[in-house]
């Protein structure tokens, strides 16, 4: 199959790119690298180094005898779009290319403006290009969990049957997202969704968990091919997070009481079900919603795990307690299905003792790399960020 991967020089989107390839599918990788941008503008920098993409492929050439072709625009740029999708002509669209972060879209109105414009107007030039040129292409487009918020009943994936006043409809299920981030997704979901029904285009929206892991396969067969993994406020995720402060011996900041249940999944099974959508597309004017994370966890949970493996391996860790930054449930009820990928055949890699400990390993090869000063939270959801993140944005 003929894959495009969008956002490949990411955190997801290249080991994905490398997935799918050494699966013998022609893939090709766009990015325009904001995301490096941002990193700069944020004094923020992953743990490992991170090769450029250029060289990532030809690294990938040379390691694998595979070709991935790369394509270098902003989806922001129709005109791009339109080149990208006439000349590759995909069978399947892999859409990460995003600005992912809560946090950064809170730090202030422009940070906020840019993070819907990016994502919004990226997903609609890709639609109606999508609709010029390869209207059967199957669009697998990355949402996120928390499109749904936490509400007080189980949360089902994407649709929910409703009886009201007497009749029956099966409808959306309803979206209370925590961010302007996650609600950029949700107006994604919206417009794709409509474009499926007007143009019959066929999507996969993955409403995804929060994702942990720095390796895959593919990245472990060579130094070079390392994927980009953050640890720093704006940009690191929970688990990633906390394994790394471990190492540091630095508290884990727990944002107030922790009791914020959110699902996870290890990286690897994001490259699984994202094959998995990719080999059981749906059909023409289908839109679809999959649950994709494999356990759920409250955050005091994943930090406390984080401790006794860490402890095992001689690092001594303290659980710290934050004022929340964010303005979220702190405890709530939380059990969201995610059956749908687990009937197309995925084999979860559960968060295991041997699984964070490898995590733990592999951050404390790198461990001279961690920087102090970019763990503690300066973002805050109430508009008042700090001086210091209002440096953020004053240098750029
Ligand atoms: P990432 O920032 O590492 O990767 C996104 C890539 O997209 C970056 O390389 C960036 O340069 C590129 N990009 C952004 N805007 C672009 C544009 N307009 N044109 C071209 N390229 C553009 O993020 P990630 O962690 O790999 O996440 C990938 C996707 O998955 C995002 O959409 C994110 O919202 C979603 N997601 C991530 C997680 C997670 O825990 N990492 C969980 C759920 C959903
Ligand atoms: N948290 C802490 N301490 C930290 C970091 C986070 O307690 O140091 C808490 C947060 O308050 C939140 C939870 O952990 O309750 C998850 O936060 P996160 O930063 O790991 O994840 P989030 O901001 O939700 O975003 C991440 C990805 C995003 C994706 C989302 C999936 O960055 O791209 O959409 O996970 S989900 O959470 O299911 O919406």
């Amino acid at each position: 199959m003929r894959i495009l991967i969008l956002g490949g020089d990411g955190y997801l989107g290249w080991p994905t790119a490398m997935y799918l390839s050494g699966r013998d599918h022609e893939v090709a990788v766009l990015d325009n690298f904001s995301k490096r941008a941002w990193e700069l503008e944020l004094n923020a920098a992953p743990l490992v180094p991170v090769r450029t993409l250029r060289n990532r492929v030809s690294t990938w050439k040379e390691v694998t005898g595979r070709n991935i072709s790369l394509f270098v625009g902003d989806l922001c740029e129709y005109d791009l779009v339109n080149d990208v999708l006439r000349e590759f002509r995909p069978d399947a669209i892999v859409h990460f290319g995003e600005q992912p972060s809560a946090p950064y879209s809170m730090i202030d109105q422009r940070r906020c403006v840019m993070t819907q414009v990016n994502n919004i107007t990226g997903t609609l030039n890709l639609l109606w290009s999508m609709r010029e040129h390869v209207p059967s292409a199957h669009l697998v487009k990355l949402g996120t969990m928390g499109e749904y918020g936490t509400p007080n009943i189980d949360i089902e994936e994407g649709f929910i049957e409703i009886e009201h006043r007497g009749r029956k409809d099966v409808l959306p299920f309803p979206k209370q997202p925590g961010s302007f981030y996650h609600l950029s997704k949700v107006h994604d979901s919206h417009n794709i969704t409509f474009a499926c029904k007007v143009w019959k285009l066929r999507s996969t929206d993955l409403h995804q968990g929060v994702v942990y892991g720095v390796a895959t396969n593919e990245t472990e067969l060579d130094p070079r091919l390392a994927t980009s993994f953050h640890y720093d406020e704006v940009f690191g995720t929970a688990l990633n997070r906390f394994c790394v402060q471990a190492i540091a011996g630095i508290p884990l900041t727990v944002y107030g009481k922790g009791g914020q249940t959110r699902g996870f999944l290890n990286i690897r099974d994001t490259l699984r079900c994202v094959e998995l959508s990719i080999l059981n597309p749906p059909q023409a004017g289908e839109y679809r919603a999959f649950n994709q994370f494999t356990q759920s966890f409250s955050v005091i949970e994943l930090a406390e795990t984080v401790q006794k493996q860490a402890e095992k391996l001689g690092f001594r860790v303290a659980i710290n307690h934050l004022p929340n930054p964010r303005v979220e449930a702190e405890t709530h009820y939380y059990n969201p299905r995610h059956q749908k990928l687990l009937d197309l055949g995925l084999q979860p890699h559960l968060l295991s003792d041997v699984l964070v400990d490898s995590m733990l390993v592999t951050i404390r090869d790198h461990a001279h790399r961690i920087r102090h000063d970019v763990i503690l939270p300066q973002v805050r959801w109430d508009g008042t960020s700090s001086a210091a993140t209002k440096a953020y944005a004053s240098v750029s």
